[in-house]
């Protein structure tokens, strides 16, 4: 039965009621007494219990308020106290109730007793469940090493897997796709250049902001909440909006220019940008001289990379490359390009954002307001435990405070990481997908055992064939997740999760302008026989002799004892509105102040030529690098976001299910036209190697270039328990058979894929 909504005025004197209320779920002694003499009403006229949490749908993780009624939660809000919501949410975190009830979850532990693929299962007790996982680890550790385990992880429990038990355990093949397949080009592109991280918030001043430029990035589809925000802000106070997309884009079309870029040219368009705020002298001289090294040699290379130069390559006209870059320089300093997210695109992606980072650097807009500032990771002590057996995180937007910034290190027996960083990149994190390949062919050594936590594998990693071959290969699977994923058919055994909203977690500490720490508490207890990752991580170090990394008994112990480290605990954290916020140093005035430099990069300053990258055999300045482009007859396969999905996660959560069953793929009207497409129909998507994915309704449109075709990332679930998800829509992951790699980054160019379109439903 639908329930009636809940209006502000009585969520508040819910909110009101339960002041006070126990950190726990369980109501009060004061709550119980109302709710005495309230339960005869209906459901939303009754005290609510508030807990506080942050939002698990997407990786921007806002503040949220959780009201529960009767033991069922019944609405969730935005925490008005947290810098990352400001009290506000996107449709998929209101989604939450429904993501949590959704009744194909995952519901007890799970043994293998088919074929690996088959998905057959007999249920299991937990300890059975632990019991044999940990036989199993045990196994593989005394045969190949503690080394050969692998632990691939997302979503924002990971940390007690892919972080802590990865590194109390001694394996260094701990990866995250936040990295290798989302951000690790501009990461790594950070650190060359102005020697700092973006990190979880991109540090956009957009408040003060005179010029934005979105530069893929396609916000108001990619529904990064408060972006959506600033986004607005920034337009209501005047700032010029340039987009740059293949496509016209919801955020497109709120901009002043749009640049219909062809796809893989960004690079070109960025050069010829420095080439015309240089020459026609919209430059911030006094931050080049004090603040940069490299301005010279930059100026001689873009000197030949004029409008004209770029315009053959990107397909732009020059005279708007020339207008766009003096929109650009005169709103200097408060000019930003924003540093995009998911990042990895054509496979010399680091450079394209160092050009990004040098052209915002031209204009002096690092730690100017209204440019991009330097934001502050928040202090908060790790939880004291012995050394670990490998020190470093696995890396990530998600890695704890405290634990994050430890150089990586070799496993126990002395092996560096099998996925080649540090060895055959530059630097970079974790290169998640480069950990597939060591589990088929055992070089540079085996990987007989993965780890898999809220990653949902066959989805997110491109070269699906390979990973299946690779799974098939494993000694050991174990699977964390909250619902029966098409990679959950593949596991030996399953650990069935408790969602966000049913347990206590690791804290989340957000770098930010106004750093800050957020706290996770149930609103329920587990339903069904799933239980909290930091229990199961617990459960299982204890069975495989980590118990002095497991000292404390419970995630409150652990908890409790980092926010000591701030004159705090859960209960005071709770009682002062879930939130603590810390101060920021977000200008560049903040370190003239005390003479000291914002820019961790050798030399102090934005490396414009980078002798690092020099040293190791790269172009020290960025070069634009042709991407071939596809056979006659094929479109390059571009792939976004949905406001109403996250990734291939909520394609099953009835509410959201509601808004979009399915994905279309975009196509320029006119060629679809020419090729006989109506809108609507349904076609299949083949891609160069025969790969088949769909069928999909085609959205015949004049909003894209006739080079390409666009695709919502995330459908095309496979699995027959996923009832709403099954079957419907197409797999971006599964038409991406190839990918282009960083040789800087060790990210993962996922757009040099092509399809064609095939008749037939
Ligand atoms: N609703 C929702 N929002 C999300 C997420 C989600 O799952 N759902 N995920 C979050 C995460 S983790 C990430 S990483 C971000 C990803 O979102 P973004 O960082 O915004 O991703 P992009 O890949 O930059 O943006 C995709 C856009 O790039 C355009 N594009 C394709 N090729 C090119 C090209 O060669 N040049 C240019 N200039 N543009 C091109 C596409 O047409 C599309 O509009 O979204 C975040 N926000
Ligand atoms: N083809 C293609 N590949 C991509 C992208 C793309 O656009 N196209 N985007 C890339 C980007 S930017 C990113 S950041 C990554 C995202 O990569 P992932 O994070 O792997 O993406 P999801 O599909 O959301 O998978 C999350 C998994 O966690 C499970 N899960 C959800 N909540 C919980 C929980 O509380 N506990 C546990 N244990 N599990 C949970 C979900 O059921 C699902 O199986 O994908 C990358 N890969
Ligand atoms: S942007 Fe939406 S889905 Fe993402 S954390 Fe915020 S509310 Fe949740
Ligand atoms: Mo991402």
């Amino acid at each position: 039965m639908p329930r009636p909504p809940v209006t502000r005025r009585n969520f508040l004197k819910g909110t009101l009621t339960s002041l006070g209320a126990l950190a726990s779920p369980a109501l009060s002694g004061l709550n119980a007494a109302a709710h005495r003499l309230t339960r005869h009403l209906p459901w939303y006229k009754q005290p609510a219990t508030i807990t506080y949490n942050y939002c698990d749908i997407c990786p921007w993780r806002c503040g949220i308020i959780v009201s529960t009624v009767e033991g069922r939660v019944v609405k969730i809000d935005g925490n008005p106290n947290d810098p990352k919501s400001r009290g506000r949410l996107c449709a998929r975190g209101q989604a939450g109730v429904s993501y949590m009830y959704d009744p194909d979850r995952l519901k007890q532990p799970l043994i293998r007793t088919g074929e690996r693929g088959e998905g057959k299962f007999r249920t299991a007790t937990w300890d059975e469940a632990l019991d044999y996982t940990a036989e199993k680890l045990l196994a593989i550790k005394d045969k190949y090493g503690p080394e050969s385990v692998a632990f691939l992880g997302h979503t924002s429990g990971d940390f007690w897997f892919t972080d802590y038990f990865a590194q109390a355990w001694g394996s260094p093949n701990a990866s995250k796709p936040s990295m290798s397949l989302c951000t690790s080009p501009r990461e790594e592109a950070a650190t060359l250049t102005i020697g700092r991280a973006i990190g979880n918030h991109e540090p956009v001043d957009w408040d003060q902001a005179r010029c934005v430029v979105l530069l893929g990035t396609h916000i108001g589809e990619d529904a990064r909440n408060t972006m959506m925000q600033d986004l607005a802000t920034a337009r209501e106070n005047g700032a010029k909006l340039i987009v740059i997309d293949p496509r016209y884009s919801s955020v497109a079309m709120k901009a002043d220019v749009w640049l219909q870029i062809k796809p893989g040219t960004d690079t070109a368009l960025l050069l010829a940008w420095m080439n015309v705020l240089i020459t026609e002298n919209l430059i911030d001289s006094d931050f080049i001289a004090r603040w940069t090294v490299g301005f010279d040699e930059l100026a001689a290379h873009v000197a030949d990379k004029t409008p004209e130069w770029a315009a053959a390559i990107t397909e732009i006209p020059a005279d708007l490359i020339r207008a766009t870059a003096r929109m650009f320089g005169e709103a200097r300093p408060s000019s930003v390009i924003v540093p995009g997210r998911h990042v990895v695109w054509y496979g010399n992606d680091t450079q394209r954002m160092r050009a990004v980072y040098m052209v915002t650097a031209l204009v002096g807009g690092h730690g100017r307001p209204g440019g991009q500032f330097f934001n502050k990771t928040p202090f908060l002590e790790a939880y004291p435990h012995p050394p670990f057996q490998v020190a470093g995180s696995s890396g990530g937007c998600g890695a704890a405070p405290g634990e994050e910034s430890a150089e990586l290190s070799p496993g126990p027996t002395g092996k560096v990481r099998a996925d080649g960083v540090r060895e055959r990149f530059l630097r970079g994190a974790t290169a998640m997908q480069e950990l597939i390949e060591p589990m088929i062919t055992g070089v540079p050594y085996p990987i007989k055992g993965l780890v898999t936590y809220g990653s949902n594998l066959l989805h997110t990693i491109p070269n699906v064939p390979r990973t299946i071959e690779a799974l098939k290969a494993l000694d050991l699977v174990l699977t964390i997740d909250i619902l029966p994923q098409d990679h959950v058919a593949w596991s030996d055994v399953v650990f069935p999760e408790a969602t966000y909203l049913e347990r206590h977690d690791e804290l989340w500490g957000c770098g930010h302008k106004t750093p800050y720490v957020t706290m996770r508490e149930p609103a329920v207890p587990p339903l069904y026989d799933t239980k909290p990752g930091w229990w199961m991580a617990r459960e299982l170090g204890l069975r495989v002799g980590l118990d002095s990394y497991f000292a404390w008994q419970t995630a409150e112990e652990y908890i409790d004892r980092r926010l000591s480290s701030l004159g705090l605990n859960l209960t005071k954290l709770h009682e002062q509105g879930g939130v603590m916020v810390q101060k920021g140093k977000p200008y560049l005035t903040d370190f003239e102040a005390d003479g000291t430099s914002p820019f961790g990069t050798a030399s102090g300053k934005v490396e414009l030529y980078s002798e690092a990258l020099a040293a190791a055999g790269h172009a020290p300045l960025p070069d634009y690098e042709p991407t071939p482009d596809g056979p006659a007859g094929f479109f390059r396969l571009l792939y976004g976001r949905s406001p109403v999905h996250t990734f291939s996660r909520t394609q099953n959560t009835p509410a959201l299910n509601q808004l979009m069953a399915e994905n279309a793929v975009w196509v320029n009207d006119a060629t679809a036209a020419e090729l006989g497409f109506a809108d609507g129909e349904r076609v299949w998507l083949e891609n160069q190697d025969g790969v088949r994915s769909g069928p999909v309704p085609v959205k015949a449109t004049p909003r894209i270039r006739k080079d390409c075709v666009f695709m919502v990332h995330g459908f095309g679930h496979n699995t027959p328990d996923m009832k709403l998800a099954h079957g419907r829509g197409a797999s971006d992951a599964m038409l991406q058979t190839r990918y282009a790699l960083d040789p800087i980054s060790g990210g993962a160019g996922m757009r040099v894929n092509f399809v064609k379109l095939v008749k037939g439903s």
